[in-house]
């Protein structure tokens, strides 16, 4: 039974190397280089060229490389019945929540605008905001958004979250489903989009949603580009109603030169980093999972192919 990885651009030697550091002897194959169809019964998969796993028709699971699987669903060609999996993994999570608590806190103490001070030579005191006066909104509870939420009640800011059935977390308010999502828009004054990219939530941060925000909110978007309509949050920013953005990925990746989001005074773009995968921390539970199918048994961190996450 053979390991193939397709993960076309993504550098795989660390992936090989963490693998085979847990059992020398597994058979890893790097696409295009995948040999015979027939001996792949676990594929590795990140941005797959669509309708490559149709190819394999041994095939026992398609495993995320990351936490998301969109890349995954978006091949209208997938061979059916095959179980997808995602990585879960504290340190993802962790990595995610630093960088949420990191824009939350530059934009509460000014320091993109000290910085452009500092260009200036200008000596400008702005008074923080405190922590206990903002409203921080999470749409997406679940890994990722779950430990952000946790982690910014600890630092005392008001925390609340959006998810689809109104996950419940210490410290957190919590909100479900369509029913509840204008209320608590109405409470946020730094909206973080954690949500899986699914039918349901692709192009939420749109004009609509802006408009729900309170004046001079700040958005937050980790999660997927295709959740944002760039558009209609250039127009939120142009009309002063939003009062910034802190972006890490984006409807087409990389950012274009020539794409206004990088010379806009009002937007921090980073270049999808927020919570990379680590091969070291993630191989342990990859290597069980191909165990597990291989064996015959229930699959780890499996996907609802209904839900799409
Ligand atoms: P999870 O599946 O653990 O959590 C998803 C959360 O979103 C859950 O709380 C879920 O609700 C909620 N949700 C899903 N659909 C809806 C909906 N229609 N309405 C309201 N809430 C909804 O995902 P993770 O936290 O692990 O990851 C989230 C996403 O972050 C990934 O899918 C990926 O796209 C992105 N990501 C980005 C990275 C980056 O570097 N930029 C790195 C890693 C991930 P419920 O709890 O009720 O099920
Ligand atoms: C992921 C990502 O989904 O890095 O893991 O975007």
């Amino acid at each position: 039974m053979a390991i193939l990885v397709i993960a076309p651009g993504m550098r795989t030697v660390s992936w090989v190397k963490h693998l085979k550091a847990i059992d020398p002897d597994l058979d890893i194959r790097i696409w295009p280089e995948s040999g015979k169809p027939e001996e792949i019964e676990f594929a590795l998969v990140w941005r797959h060229p669509p309708g490559e796993l149709r190819k394999y028709p041994n095939l026992r699971c398609i495993a995320s490389l990351g936490a998301g699987v969109d890349h995954i669903l978006r091949d209208p060609d997938l061979p059916a019945g095959v179980p997808i999996s995602r990585v879960v993994d504290r340190s993802m999570a962790r990595s995610m929540t630093e960088y949420v608590v990191l824009s939350v806190l530059n934009y509460c103490r000014h320091f993109e605008a000290y910085r452009q001070d500092q260009l200036q030579r200008r000596w400008k005191p702005r008074i923080p905001r405190r922590t206990r006066d903002v409203r921080i909104g999470i749409m997406g509870l679940g890994q990722l958004g779950g430990h952000a939420a946790a982690t910014l009640v600890r630092l005392g800011f008001q925390v609340r979250g959006w998810s689809r059935t109104g996950r419940r977390i210490e410290g957190v308010i919590s909100y479900a489903d369509g029913k509840q999502l204008d209320k608590f828009l109405s409470a946020t004054d730094i909206l973080v989009c954690l949500l899986p990219l699914t039918q349901a939530t692709e192009r939420i941060l749109s004009r609509r949603t802006f408009a729900k925000l309170p004046p001079e909110a700040y958005v937050i978007n980790a999660a997927r580009g295709r959740h944002l309509v760039e558009e209609d949050l250039l127009e939120a920013l142009e009309s002063g109603h939003l009062s910034g953005a802190c972006l890490d990925v984006f409807q087409h990746e990389p950012l274009p030169p020539e794409h206004p989001f990088w010379r806009h005074p009002k937007i921090t773009v980073t270049p999808h980093i927020s919570s990379l995968t680590d091969p070291k921390a993630v191989a342990p539970q990859l290597v069980e999972n191909y165990r597990r199918a291989r064996d015959g048994k229930p699959l780890l961190n499996l996907v609802d192919m209904q839900l799409g996450y």
